[in-house]
């Protein structure tokens, strides 16, 4: 696929958000200071972007930009006297609320869930160019986000993927082609994976199971 990726395209700015968040991953090789933790504020910028992509969902998805965009605003308020996503852990982890609904630390949980759904429904969707925005949205749902969903939220998610739009209609209102919405969906992929073992990384060093 030699089609260049489209510039300024609604995915082609979440992708270049989260490629400059996971630059700030790798090792700074001029410097031989410890590093000490990734920016909470960079964090909650590019999660800010991801919202762009509700509006291409229709209006069944109003919960779940809704859920999304309050936990993601919950990191922001954080971000005003915490410096790094491990203080987060940190502080929830002294006052014994790392797994207490509302928390800092489920909220990033989850917020990390929504990243990781959202790379899974790409990787579907390039699988094939037949597989429709539905299907590749329920098997990605299925595989990372329903485990941790209760009963009655994964009833009403099955039921609002009826109403996606096509993949054509999905590619329209990206403003992307079959060809060029896979250079784009791809940087996204790789992009978000290391940024996405990073913040599981901080939960398990603190011993703390990722079943929930
Ligand atoms: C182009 C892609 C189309 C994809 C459509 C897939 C939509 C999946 C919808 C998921 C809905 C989640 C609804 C609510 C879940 C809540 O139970 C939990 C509660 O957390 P608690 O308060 O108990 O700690 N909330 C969440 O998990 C946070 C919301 C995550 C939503 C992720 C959406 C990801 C973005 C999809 C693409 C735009």
């Amino acid at each position: 696929n030699k089609t260049p990726a489209r510039v300024n395209t609604p995915l082609s700015i979440i992708t270049e958000a989260f490629e400059n968040l996971a630059d700030l991953l790798k090792p700074d090789i001029t410097t031989e200071e410890e590093e000490d933790g990734l920016s909470l504020d960079a964090f909650c910028n590019a999660c800010t972007h991801v919202s762009v992509l509700f509006s291409c969902l229709g209006f069944a998805f109003k919960f779940a930009e809704m859920e999304y965009i309050s936990k993601v605003n919950d990191l922001v308020e954080a971000s005003k006297t915490l410096d790094t996503l491990q203080n987060i852990l940190d502080l929830d982890v002294e006052k014994d609320t790392v797994k207490t609904p509302g928390s800092r630390s489920r909220n990033l949980r989850r917020v990390r869930l929504g990243l990781d759904l959202i790379r899974a429904i790409f990787e579907k969707f390039l699988m094939t160019d037949e597989y429709s925005l539905k299907d590749a949205a329920t098997t990605a749902y299925t595989e990372v986000c329903a485990p941790f969903h209760t009963w009655a939220v994964r009833t009403a998610v099955y039921a609002g993927m009826y109403t996606l739009p096509t993949r054509d209609q999905l590619l329209i209102r990206l403003d992307e082609t079959e060809q060029s919405v896979e250079k784009n969906m791809r940087r996204y992929m790789e992009a978000s994976r290391p940024i996405i073992e990073y913040i599981d990384k901080l939960y398990i060093e603190r011993n703390i199971k990722l079943d929930w």
